[in-house]
């Protein structure tokens, strides 16, 4: 069944709308002579109202709103003063469903391939990530999963494995994108040794890994290389690129070398990252974009694609997280943030045009005849992306707000011009997000394409009105194209849970719901885990035999956190790092400041 027409979203169920407003009761009548119990009744209904108006102001500025008829707009100039904030309570029921979604996956990983670095749940197999040997890469992943879900047992055999069996002393090239992000950012032994409430065997592996990594960064640049053999400590180049290193990939060590330092009270792992950021910043372009690619020897960037997908994605991520992990201290990062969200607007924010849903494009170099570079706008837009708008509210209600803490949801008043910018544009892209979900599948593919007035589709019914999936019409029996695959990413959902957490709306633990649902039903595998499939818009679906390390890290995480209360780990304590490893937000030690 082809979903390329049924480009529809679900409308969401009235009862799905704001449960404060459902709660609410009719009041019940009393046939009373108010005048005579007076003295009596109204202490105690005052008290009433002042306790609700603490624990609920939202559902008196609600109805202030809606006697008055005033817009949100209109309503920020009357509500002056503190913040004000929605409770966010846990929905156990959903919240447990992502438990068991967890255990089914990691049970049959233990089952089939403990300790292997990566898992293929229909032949029941591990494997790692180079011939000499695996580094626990699923293991120490799923670690702080385990701990923020409670989950025990499967914890304490984890931490047994890692305690006894887990070495890096393997003589083969990893990526250092790979190990970094990966045992500090994806394999997360900096969130595990915070969360076990200092469990010092994962401080000593982290150390023991960044001690080996180190010679990465000896380069002329100072940029990290992309490879590195950890047995013998040196850094090697990717021999696709030899020249160059990537922007995303240089750019996403520097939360975990920095929380490194403060832990240790070892400086090296701070100076090596922030060296990284300021060449970067020396090397910036006049647009203010990162290139997807720089020359490592040089530090420059080189002539390569723009956009906020592969390569480049976490680069700006970073850039924001950086600035929120030590407390909005350090204007650097703020505005080089910010420089960069007004880049991002300028040239790669764009609309579909018939219904004129917000996406990003990426830029591509091309050479013309007369040897110029011209710039060739691509309308194509990564899954990768979605992490995108979550982003941008976390940096309007940050980098981009006038008083902190800013109201649940923020009210404009709060934000600077650029941070409504920033709000506005989070929202919409989260919308194009859900709707690039709406497939015969529920789930979004790997690269959605947008319409362009010259894509020469005229109004062929073959293709919708506002996206598709390029190639994806094909002939029976033919593969379908890369890009119309879900590989169990986590971008949509990560967005999914900041704007919740931002807004209290339920609408997003509806739309989160959705797509926990139709993971369930597509890509579950029912002796265990669950898998890649090829086609969204292929239903029954088919599968391809992997799952990837960040449905246990980041997929089922975010959709833990999505269904918990917001005490767990709440937003203006924890930066989540790229693989979506909290890391605590802390105040720079004076001796690090640069
Ligand atoms: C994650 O592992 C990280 O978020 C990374 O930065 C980009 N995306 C993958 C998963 O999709």
């Amino acid at each position: 069944m082809s979903g390329s027409k049924l480009r529809q979203r679900k409308k969401i169920p009235k009862n799905a709308k704001d449960s404060r407003v459902d709660e609410q009761e009719t009041p019940p009548e009393f046939d009373i002579d108010f005048g005579k119990y007076a003295t009596f009744l109204l202490p105690p209904i005052l008290l009433a109202l002042a306790v609700t108006y603490y624990l609920y102001p939202q559902i008196f500025i609600d109805a202030f709103q809606s006697y008055m008829g005033l817009s949100d707009v209109e309503m920020s100039r009357v509500v002056k003063g503190p913040a004000i904030s929605v409770e966010i309570t846990a929905d156990t029921m959903k919240r447990d469903a992502v438990v068991r979604a967890f255990q089914h996956s990691w049970s049959a990983y233990e089952r089939d391939a403990m300790g292997d670095d990566e898992y293929h749940p229909i032949s029941h197999k591990g494997t790692n990530l180079t011939a000499a040997g695996g580094i626990g890469y699923t293991v120490v992943d799923s670690i702080d999963t385990m701990l923020l879900m409670g989950l025990h047992q499967e914890y304490s055999r984890a931490r047994e494995w890692v305690a006894t069996k887990m070495s890096f002393d393997r003589n083969a090239t990893f990526n250092t994108f790979e190990v970094i992000p990966t045992f500090f950012t994806r394999c997360g032994l900096l969130s595990a040794y915070h969360l076990s409430g200092n469990d010092t065997v994962y401080l000593e592996k982290a150390v023991e890994l960044a001690d080996r990594m180190i010679p990465v960064f000896n380069t002329p640049s100072g940029l990290p290389l992309t490879n590195i053999n950890l047995a013998l400590r040196e850094g090697a180049i990717d021999p696709n690129w030899p020249e160059f290193v990537s922007s995303a990939e240089v750019a996403t060590l520097q939360l975990e070398l920095r929380y490194l330092s403060v832990l240790t009270g070892n400086s090296i792992y701070w100076e090596k990252g922030e060296a990284v950021m300021r060449r970067l910043k020396s090397s910036l372009l006049p647009h203010g974009l990162a290139s997807i690619f720089l020359n490592w020897q040089t530090g420059e960037f080189v002539l390569s694609a723009m956009r906020l997908g592969s390569r480049a994605d976490s680069y700006y991520e970073y850039l924001l997280k950086q600035y929120i992990q030590t407390n909005h201290t350090e204007d650097f990062y703020r505005n080089m943030y910010s420089d960069a969200m007004t880049a991002v607007h300028k040239h790669l924010i764009k609309k579909s045009v018939n219904s004129n849903m917000v996406y990003t494009s990426e830029l591509v170099p091309e050479a013309a005849p007369d040897g110029r570079t011209t710039w060739r706008l691509t309308p194509k837009q990564d899954h990768l992306v979605c992490f995108f708008g979550g982003s941008l509210l976390l940096g309007a209600t940050t980098a981009g707000a006038l008083v902190r803490p800013v109201s649940i949801p923020p009210r404009p008043e709060e934000l600077s011009e650029a941070g409504q910018r920033d709000w506005k544009t989070g929202n919409d892209l989260i919308k194009t997000c859900m709707d690039t979900h709406s497939t015969s599948t529920g789930l979004a593919p790997e690269i959605a394409h947008f319409r362009i007035a010259s894509d020469g589709m005229g109004d062929d019914a073959m293709y919708p009105s506002d996206w598709y999936i390029k190639g994806a019409h094909i002939k029976p029996g033919e593969l379908p194209p890369y890009d119309s695959r879900y590989m169990l990413r986590p971008e949509t959902v990560e967005s999914l849970f900041i704007a919740y957490r931002l807004t209290g709306n339920e609408k997003y633990r509806y739309w989160a719901w959705e797509i926990f649902e139709a993971i369930e039903l597509h890509c579950r595998v029912e002796t265990g885990g669950y898998a890649t499939i090829i086609n969204v818009d292929e239903v029954p679906s088919q599968k391809e035999d992997k799952m990837e390390t960040f449905m246990l890290s980041e997929t089922l995480k975010y959709l833990y956190l999505i269904f918990t209360d917001a005490s767990v780990v709440p937003l203006d304590k924890y930066v989540f790092n790229t693989e979506a490893h909290p890391l605590p937000i802390f105040d720079t030690p004076p001796d690090l400041l640069s």
